[in-house]
């Protein structure tokens, strides 16, 4: 009796204040309907994870419980059999759900006896279990065992569906190099926030990033050099597939960037045959941009292109490559557009369609070509007008290597300066007027490197400005408000701690 009394006292009270309300619990991006459940679900050690019949839903239900195992030292029996059990949580593969609006919908019910996650594909339940991560105590992200925390999830019923299909980041590996490891990284990362597309520029002025067996000089002299002389590098081919299928588990989409016919110093000095004057170029350390150009006359020109796109199409899961084409400064807009045109047609002889910034408009495109908008209005608009989907990345709001404020040390500030609130406060439907809605299919955050020598900068720059575009590319206008985000950005900071992330912490993050 003692002992039941002593049991009954200590855990009584604890248990009843577990259950935070939901309103403790920061989700970002915020789902689109959020409605409170009386009691919350509380997992324990005798906690079953019900994964389904299906391969996909076994392997979400799989992350799951080796995160959890990793933050508790609770290893959880997982069955396959659905069974309507308490204590278990359910991860629902089910095509046929047509209730769930987008193949990255989901819903989440959490309730005393169980929690289910229900999605029509696997990207759904992928989305739906990033949900269910923020639901869960700050110590779920933590790669050490926490025992004395109570894995509590507040009652709740979300039905989420994102905004945009594209919702991107861009990271410019080729002004500093950045090892498999940092790329690996920055994935997982951005995929707690649902974003679903990772745009690698591979090449620039300054550095040839990724390994072309036709070619290998690319790798073997473009690769050395990075802005300021630091070290450059590259990625084998085996370590860039390493990366799509890292990128690949975490539901992203890698976008491989060889930027052209101008930012192409790095090819110039790898095979003089690829100038007109049949010289080749030293390598470039710099920052300037627009002095460079591919010779546009030449075959040679085009048998480089077809062999690039080719190796790289074949490295390549996802529908797109990005063929740059900004700032060709130094090639006539005659030459430019003929040079594009050809390399849109090498793109679609590989099975690809075309994706590249604003500027390759003026080549002629088709409705399956994805403009990025950057800069200039008019020009995105001229590309809506062929038919093009867009992207949206507009610098002043977007570019994360901007800075802060004037004082905050790394970044550029061409565009202006960018502070926490003005990145989240804008409406990616009122970038580009008369474009219609249907075109606009997202947002991307690029980070230009110039000034960014390693995965801390990076974070600096990147967090927490880019989980605010996370909201944006996913929560439903209505949905969102600047006050109810930085509340919960706030509350957000002490993941961002547990996994050691590097994020300026503005004054505006302060109580
Ligand atoms: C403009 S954005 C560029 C890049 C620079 C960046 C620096 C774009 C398409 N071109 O070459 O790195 O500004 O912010």
């Amino acid at each position: 009796i003692i002992i039941l009394l002593y049991i009954c006292i200590s855990c009584t009270p604890e248990k009843t204040a577990i259950f935070v309300p939901i309103t403790e619990r920061s989700l970002i991006p915020y789902p689109n309907e959020v409605v409170t459940a009386e009691q919350g679900f509380l997992i324990d050690a005798n906690t079953t994870i019900y994964a389904g019949t299906s391969f996909d839903s076994q392997a979400i239900a799989l992350q799951f419980s080796d995160r959890f195992t990793k933050a508790s030292g609770i290893t959880l029996v997982t069955k396959k059999e659905s069974q309507l059990a308490k204590n278990s949580i359910h991860f629902v593969l089910d095509p046929t759900a047509n209730e769930i609006s987008d193949d990255e919908g989901y819903f989440l019910k959490s309730t005393k006896d169980r929690v289910i996650i229900r999605a029509k594909t696997m990207s759904g339940l992928f989305m739906g279990l990033q949900t269910f991560y923020q639901l869960l105590p700050d110590e779920i992200v933590s790669d050490t065992i926490h025992p004395k925390v109570v894995w509590a999830i507040p009652g709740v019923i979300i039905n989420d569906a994102p905004q945009y299909a594209y919702r991107g980041a861009m990271l410019d590996v080729a002004r500093h190099f950045f090892p498999v490891e940092d790329v690996k990284r920055y994935i997982e990362l951005i995929a707690s926030y649902k974003i679903n597309k990772l745009h690698l520029h591979l090449t620039d002025d300054q550095g040839w990033r990724i390994e072309i067996k036709s070619w290998p000089k690319l790798t073997e002299i473009g690769s050395t050099s990075a802005v300021g002389g630091d070290q450059g590098g590259f990625y084998t081919q085996a370590q860039y597939r390493d990366i799509v299928a890292y990128a690949k588990l975490h539901h992203i989409t890698i976008i491989p960037e060889i930027d052209m016919p101008g930012h192409t110093n790095a090819a110039l000095a790898s095979y003089p045959a690829l100038n007109c004057d049949g010289e080749a170029r030293s390598l470039y350390t710099g920052m300037k941009v627009g002095f460079s150009t591919l010779c546009v006359d030449k075959e040679i020109t085009y048998q480089f292109l077809d062999d690039v796109i080719r190796e790289l199409s074949a490295l390549t899961l996802g529908d797109y490559i990005h063929l740059g084409g900004d700032e060709s400064h130094v090639t006539s807009k005659e030459d430019y557009n003929l040079f594009l045109t050809k390399a849109q047609a090498i793109v679609k002889k590989y099975g690809k369609n075309v994706m590249g910034w604003e500027d390759i408009q003026s080549a002629g495109i088709s409705d399956e070509t994805i403009i990025q908008h950057w800069t200039n209005p008019e020009i995105a608009r001229l590309g809506a007008k062929q038919g093009a989907s867009i992207v949206l990345s507009p610098a002043p709001k977007t570019y994360l290597d901007m800075k802060y404020t004037k004082d905050t040390k790394i970044g550029l500030t061409w565009a202006g300066v960018t502070p926490i609130d003005s990145a989240y406060m804008w409406n990616p439907q009122s970038i580009l007027k008369d474009v219609p809605t249907s075109q606009i299919i997202g947002i991307e955050s690029p980070l230009w490197t110039e000034t960014v020598v390693d995965m801390n900068a990076i974070e600096y720059l990147a967090f927490p400005r880019l989980i605010g575009h996370a909201e944006l590319g996913w929560t439903q206008e209505e949905n969102r408000t600047w006050d109810s985000y930085l509340q919960r950005l706030k509350n957000h900071q002490n993941r961002l701690k547990i996994k050691n992330v590097h994020y300026y912490p503005s004054p505006l993050l302060e109580e």
